[in-house]
């Protein structure tokens, strides 16, 4: 009998510790398929009985070094969805994360937002929990390996890297699409994102600026843990590509301060609790 074991009664339990840098459990790389029968059923009676109501977490056995919430802009990509929380959730709790996955859905049949529901998302996080880190994600995007943390780091974080669809490589280099994470701090220092960004695309990019721009750089995991298998899907309605947007860029310098949290105006509809995610619509006065 030690010292320390004398010391502490039998029936109080020890104080946790904070969980080390690296997870444990981490497995590396991994096999990532779509495969059509899967279900939301299925994926509730193999993963529910480890979470939360709402898509919640927390390490039993030690004290998570982040509080993340993960915010996904979300409509009709149902398929895609189940397919994200089969694979997201082992991996996330594997990585011992404190965490809450966010489905931001958007209201009605306007023109799609990703910038602006991911704003809401944070919003909304942050009414419920005292969240340290962000994780933006798309809801096609599926890591393929587990070492690459869903945490923040010193700068914004780009963690899609190296996806399939560009043939396991970045498309540019200030490429910050796909998915992201930036700290509380990170988030509000560059006035969170744009909601001026209607239809598809520039939103990815008018973020790189906000971080260039506030002095800050951007981390990276390697190319080999940065892997990302996307579901293969084609252009959604009321999401198309507006010809406006990458115009708009020149302008960040000058738009950021008066466009993004400061300047961010929605209505919740409703709020849902399941045992795989928060699911919570929200309109976003979106132009039809
Ligand atoms: N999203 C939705 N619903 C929509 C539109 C977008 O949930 O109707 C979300 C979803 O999380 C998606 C993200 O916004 O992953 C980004 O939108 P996107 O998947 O349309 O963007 P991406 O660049 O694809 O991945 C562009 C269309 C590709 C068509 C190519 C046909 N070969």
């Amino acid at each position: 009998v030690t010292h320390e074991e004398t010391q502490t009664p039998p029936t109080e339990s020890k104080p946790l510790r904070r969980c080390p840098d690296t997870p444990p459990n981490l497995v590396g790389p991994l096999f990532v398929e779509f495969d059509s029968n899967r279900t939301l059923d299925k994926v509730r009676g193999l993963i529910g009985r480890d979470l939360r109501e709402g898509g919640r977490y927390k390490p039993p056995d030690c004290i998570a070094q982040q509080k993340v919430a993960i915010i996904i802009a979300f409509r009709n990509r149902h398929e895609h969805l189940t397919h994200w929380l089969h694979y997201l959730h082992p991996i996330l709790i594997r990585q011992q994360l404190d965490y809450t996955v966010y489905v931001i859905n958007q209201d009605g049949e306007g023109v799609f937002n990703r910038a602006k529901l991911m704003n809401a998302g944070f919003v909304e996080a942050m009414k419920e929990y005292d969240y340290d880190c962000f994780v933006f994600s798309d809801v096609d995007l599926v890591p393929m390996d587990d070492r690459n943390l869903y945490r923040c780091f010193d700068n914004p974080r780009h963690l899609a890297v190296a996806m399939d669809k560009f043939n396991f490589h970045l498309p540019y280099n200030g490429y910050f699409g796909g998915v992201a994470s930036l700290s509380k701090s990170q988030f509000l220092k560059i006035n969170g994102f744009p909601n001026t960004f209607w239809g598809w695309g520039g939103e990815d990019d008018d973020i790189y600026n906000r971080v260039h721009y506030r002095g800050m750089s951007i981390s990276r995991p390697d190319a080999v843990m940065g892997r990302y298998r996307m579901v293969k899907h084609s252009r959604d309605l009321h999401n198309e590509v507006n010809p406006k947007n990458p115009g708009k860029l020149s302008q960040t310098r000058h738009t950021m301060d008066k466009d993004g949290i400061n300047s961010l105006k929605y209505t919740v509809k409703e709020i849902k609790k399941d045992i795989l995610y928060t699911y919570i619509n929200v309109d976003i006065e979106a132009p039809l």
